[in-house]
């Protein structure tokens, strides 16, 4: 049996940010990504969306230490995100479906390492480890970001987390927002509902 009546629900459920998706993280430390790295693109699914990473040049490499790219070159930190073989290292990352991005998980950046992330043409960088929060801007589907080097001695890039997107129908959404909670309003109105039973009482009715 429900404590509220049945409007207070519908009111609820139109407020922003209630019926939100549940955010899918993708673990690129994950020990199972052992068994799919030394490739230059990886592929991940999680509950129906799929991510798509792709070695700028080299080979993934996971690690117990880190996530990164194994490029050719004797000075390349195997495991991080950096440019000890002389080229400056990054991972395109993309998905089967449009999505908002929440954000991506980094370690391993010292005092002097920056590394950043292009997103359409804009470039933002970051300086310390954590989670580096995207507040959930739209990524449609095949487009790119990228997580790359900028100086110091590089980054592990730990996960990404992702949630579906999907776009509100204006009209529709006003129209349920507004109309059920009125609607059940107007059906559980006392006052109206003695009034109807009066009229049935009495024999009267729409002609
Ligand atoms: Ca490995
Ligand atoms: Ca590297």
């Amino acid at each position: 049996m429900l404590k509220q009546p049945l409007w207070f629900y519908l009111v609820l459920l139109c407020l922003p940010g209630f019926a939100t998706a549940t955010p899918i993280d993708f673990d690129f430390r994950d020990p199972v990504i052992e068994s799919l790295d030394d490739r230059a693109e990886l592929s991940l699914e999680r509950l129906g969306i799929t991510l798509t990473a792709i070695a700028s040049n080299g080979v993934f490499n996971r690690t117990s230490a880190g996530f990164g790219i194994n490029a050719e070159g004797a000075g390349d930190d195997t495991d991080n995100i950096d440019a000890g073989s002389g080229l400056v290292e990054f991972i395109d990352i993309v998905f089967d479906v449009d999505v908002s991005l929440l954000g991506f998980a980094v370690s391993g950046l010292g005092a002097s390492d920056i590394g950043a992330y292009n997103l359409d043409g804009l470039i933002t960088e970051f300086s310390t480890s954590g989670f580096i929060d995207l507040g959930g801007v739209y990524l449609a589907t095949g487009k790119k970001i990228a997580v790359q080097h900028v100086d110091g001695n590089g980054f592990s890039l730990d996960s990404f987390t992702v949630q579906p997107y999907s776009a509100p129908e204006p009209p529709m959404v006003l129209l349920l927002c507004l109309g059920l909670p009125l609607l059940a309003f107007a059906r559980s109105a006392k006052p109206w509902n003695k009034i109807r039973r009066g009229i049935c009482r009495n024999g009267a009715g729409p002609a």
